[in-house]
């Protein structure tokens, strides 16, 4: 199987290691937009159009089977038109993971850190309506403005970085909150950071692994075998932090610069 996929940087790598940890036979091509950098800032016509432009250049150079939407933002915005415009192509999205925290929880609040973007969308109201609305559970949601940007810049572990985080995990940290949830893919990268933070044993749920169980089962379902050789390509449209990338792959990968 081939497939793209794509984040407004670097965060969707943290899906990447996911899909990289299950499935063996599979053609994996990354882009990182980072020219466009951060999504959760922008209006939803230009999202979308980055993510028709994206997915056009996966088509033409490299033919894929498969779209993943490494990113809660562009998913909010894009997911529904993706589908339309390419019914033939297996596409799988990303949201915050509302549903696993609520099973999780054992004191009944639960944060939710994400973007400006997908905090205000549709579907995560949607998302919280379909299962936060039923069960007894108290979400503290938070926006982070400007957490994407500290990340893309290779400041994951910076003061500044904590203290903007300090801020924003007050409230929780005076509650019971067990459950945090990563709503957005790049905040893996500050995990450390929001444990040492809250000062308790949390768990932090990201999506990364149910997004790649979710991309070999609808492969399996498609006909695409899960044997064979991995390979993996890495573009950017602009500047990225390879520090980052290797930190987040747990080895130095080679990264083309691209134009869509
Ligand atoms: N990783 C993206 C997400 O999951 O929403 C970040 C979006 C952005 O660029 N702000």
């Amino acid at each position: 199987m081939r497939v793209g996929v794509f984040d407004s940087g670097l965060g969707g790598l943290t899906v990447v290691k996911s899909i990289l940890n299950l499935l063996k036979g599979t053609e994996l091509f990354y882009i990182a937009d980072t020219k466009h950098a951060p999504y959760g800032e922008k209006t939803t016509e230009e999202i979308l159009q980055y993510s028709l432009d994206i997915t056009d250049y996966f088509i033409e150079n490299h033919q894929i089977d498969a779209l993943v939407i490494a990113c809660n933002t562009a998913t909010s915005a894009a997911i529904t038109v993706l589908r339309e415009t390419y019914p033939s192509l297996i596409i799988v999205g990303t949201e915050p993971g509302i549903k696993p925290a609520i099973k999780q929880t054992r004191t009944g609040n639960v944060g939710v850190l994400a973007t400006p973007a997908t905090l205000k969308s549709e579907k995560y109201q949607q998302l919280v309506n379909r299962h936060a609305k039923k069960k007894d559970v108290t979400l503290f949601e938070q926006a982070c403005p400007g957490l994407v940007e500290q990340i893309e810049k290779g400041k994951s572990d910076h003061h500044e970085t904590e203290k903007m985080l300090e801020n924003w995990l007050h409230p929780m940290r005076d509650t019971d909150v067990d459950t945090i949830v990563l709503g957005c893919t790049h905040y893996p990268l500050v995990s450390n950071l929001i444990e040492k933070i809250m000062e308790r044993r949390l768990t932090l749920i990201h999506t990364g692994d149910a997004i790649a169980k979710r991309l070999l089962s609808l492969g399996l379902q498609n006909g695409y075998s899960n044997n064979g050789h991995l390979i993996l390509k890495l573009y950017t449209t602009g500047d990225i932090d390879m520090k980052s990338v290797q930190y987040l792959l747990g080895y130095t990968f080679p990264i083309e610069n691209i134009t869509l």
